[in-house]
C-alpha cells in the first residue's frame, strides 16, 4: 500500500528529520505518523508554525549515549551501550521507561521518546517525554549479572536524573527487579533516598499500587470505552493478545475480569492457542516466577496448542491487542485479523502496527486506537507514584485503580472530542495526535524560545 501524502505545511519538517537523523527508521516512522495528523492544526493555529514548534518538538532537548562495562559470572569483561534521550520537558520532568533489549539503538530510543511526549501530554498530568535503555540482552543472564549491569548503567546515568529533572521507569526487559537495582545504585552514589527519581518501584520501598498492572489494565479500560460508544461490552468476546510480558499479562487479567476470553498470546518464539481461555495463574507462574517460555505453558496446560511459524494474528478474534513490540502487526496480519472477524485493534505496545496495517484496518472499518492513547495507563500511574512519593503517602489499590480508570476514560473522551473538533469523527489516531500535540505546543509557546 502506498504512503499517504504529508500535508505541505509539515512536509519540510519531515524532510529535515530524515536528513538530520539518518538511518533511524523507527524514529522517522513515529514522526511521520504524528505529522500526518497535524495539517489542519497548523492551518487553525499559525502561531505554532511562526514559533517553529513542530521543528523544535522533533529535536530532543538532550541525548546521552554512554559506555556500560560490566563483568559476567565467568569474570569476562562485557560491554554495552546505554542511552537516554531527554526529548521534551515543557510539561514536566522528562518521563519514560528504560528498555533493555539487543535491538535497542538510538533510532528506537528516539521513536519511543518522541511518542512519549504526546502520550504524556494526553494524560493531562505534569510529565515531559523521554526514553532510554541499552542493547543489553537480559535473556539467560543470572541475577548477579543483571545486578552488575544495572549498577554500571546507573553509575553513568545518575548524574542526568532527579525527581524534578528526569524520571525513568520500566519497559521491555526492565521490571521491578531492575528498577530495584537501579534505585539501589542511585541511592548509594547520591546518598539520597529520592523516591521520585524512578517509578515502578517495589511496594515496600516507595512503589505505587497498580503500577505493575497499570499498562495492561489501562489498555483494557480504553477498549471498554471504545466498545461503550456502540453500546457493547467485552462480555463473551474472543480476544487475542500478543506478547506475554508485563503489558500482556495484565491486559489478559482485565479482559477476563470484564467477561471476555483471551484465547491466544505469544512470545518471540511462538504462540499458544488455548480455547478455554489463558490460565493466568499458570502464565504468571511461568513468566514472572521461572521467566519461562510460552512453550512451557503449552507443555503444562491440557488443551493448549503451541504454534511456531505464522503469527498470533492467525487466530480468529473480535478484539486484538498487540502488546509485544514495534511493527509486530503488518498488512498481512491485519488482513488475516479482518478475515477472522476482528472489529477492534488497540495498541498496548508502542507502535506495534505498521503504517500499512493501520491503513488496511481502517479501510475495513476496524476501530483502531493508537498506543500513545491506549497504553498511557502505565505512565499515568507512574505520575501517580510520583505524586505519592512527593507527599510521602501511599494509596490503596482500589483508590489507585479508580484514578487510573478515570484517566483512561478522560484520554478516550479527549481523543474523540478532538477528532470531532478537527472534522474526523471517530478517528482515534488524529484525536490522540492533535490533543497530545496542542497541550505540549501551548506550553512551549508559553515558556518562550528555550
Ligand atoms: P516485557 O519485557 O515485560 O515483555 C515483552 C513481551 O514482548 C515478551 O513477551 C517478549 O517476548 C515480547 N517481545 C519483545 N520484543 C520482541 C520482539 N522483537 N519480537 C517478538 N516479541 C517480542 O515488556 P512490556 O510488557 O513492559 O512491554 C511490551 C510493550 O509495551 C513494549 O512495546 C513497551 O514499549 C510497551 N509499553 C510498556 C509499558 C510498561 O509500563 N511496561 C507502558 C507502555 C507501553 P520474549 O520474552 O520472547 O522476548
Ligand atoms: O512506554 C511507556 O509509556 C512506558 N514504558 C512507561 C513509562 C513510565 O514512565 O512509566
Amino acid at each position: 500500500m502506498t504512503e499517504t501524502v504529508l500535508p505541505s505545511s509539515v512536509a519540510p519538517v519531515f524532510e529535515e528529520v530524515i536528513r538530520r537523523n539518518p538511518g533511524e527508521r523507527e524514529f522517522h516512522q513515529a514522526v511521520r505518523e504524528v505529522l500526518e495528523s497535524l495539517g489542519p492544526v497548523v492551518v487553525k493555529h499559525p502561531e505554532y508554525a511562526d514559533a517553529e514548534v513542530i521543528r523544535r518538538l522533533c529535536e530532543p532537548e538532550r541525548q546521552i549515549i554512554f559506555r556500560v562495562p560490566w563483568t559476567d559470572d565467568a569474570g569476562r569483561v562485557q560491554l554495552n551501550r546505554g542511552f537516554r534521550v531527554e526529548f521534551n520537558s515543557a510539561l514536566g520532568p522528562f518521563k519514560g521507561g528504560l528498555r533493555f533489549h539487543p535491538s535497542v539503538y538510538l533510532g528506537i530510543v528516539k521513536f519511543l521518546g518522541f511518542e512519549q511526549i504526546f502520550k504524556n501530554s494526553l494524560t493531562g498530568l505534569p510529565i515531559g517525554g523521554g526514553k532510554g535503555g541499552s542493547d543489553f540482552d537480559p535473556k539467560g543472564r543470572s541475577e548477579a549479572e543483571i545486578m552488575r549491569f544495572c549498577q554500571s548503567f546507573m553509575t553513568e546515568l545518575y548524574r542526568h536524573l532527579g525527581e524534578h529533572t528526569d524520571v525513568p521507569a520500566g519497559d521491555i526487559g526492565v521490571g521491578t527487579r531492575e528498577i530495584g537495582y537501579l534505585f539501589g545504585q542511585y541511592k548509594r552514589i547520591t546518598n539520597r533516598y529520592e523516591s521520585g527519581v524512578l517509578t515502578g518501584k517495589g511496594l515496600t520501598w516507595g512503589g505505587s499500587q497498580v503500577r505493575t498492572e497499570a499498562t495492561g489494565y489501562g489498555a483494557v479500560f480504553f477498549v471498554n470505552e471504545i466498545l461503550r460508544t456502540t453500546g457493547e461490552t467485552l462480555e463473551g468476546k474472543r480476544v487475542v493478545v500478543s506478547g506475554s510480558g508485563n503489558v500482556a499479562i495484565y491486559a489478559i487479567e482485565k479482559v477476563h475480569d470484564l467477561g471476555g476470553r483471551v484465547i491466544a498470546c505469544s512470545d518471540s518464539n511462538g504462540y499458544v492457542v488455548d480455547e478455554a481461555g489463558i490460565d493466568l495463574e499458570l502464565l504468571k507462574e511461568i513468566k514472572n516466577g521461572a521467566r519461562g517460555r510460552m512453550s512451557d505453558y503449552a507443555a503444562r496446560r491440557d488443551g493448549a496448542v503451541y504454534v511456531t511459524g505464522g503469527s498470533v494474528w492467525d487466530v480468529a478474534c473480535e478484539v486484538a491487542l498487540p502488546c509485544a513490540t514495534q511493527n509486530e502487526l503488518d498488512e498481512h496480519g491485519a488482513a488475516t485479523l479482518i478475515a477472522g472477524g476482528c472489529r477492534v485493534v488497540a495498541e498496548g505496545a508502542n507502535m506495534p502496527t505498521t503504517p500499512g496495517a493501520v491503513r488496511v484496518l481502517r479501510a475495513a472499518g476496524v476501530r483502531f486506537a493508537p498506543g500513545k492513547a491506549v497504553n498511557a495507563g502505565g505512565v499515568s500511574t507512574s505520575a501517580l507514584e510520583m505524586q505519592q512519593n512527593a507527599s510521602r503517602d501511599s494509596w490503596s489499590f482500589e483508590y489507585t485503580e479508580n484514578r487510573l480508570a478515570e484517566i483512561m476514560r478522560s484520554i478516550h473522551d479527549r481523543c474523540l472530542e478532538t477528532a470531532d473538533e478537527y472534522g474526523t469523527p471517530g478517528d482515534y489516531v488524529a484525536g490522540a495526535n492533535i490533543a497530545g500535540f496542542t497541550r505540549v505546543a501551548d506550553a512551549m509557546l508559553a515558556l518562550g524560545l528555550v
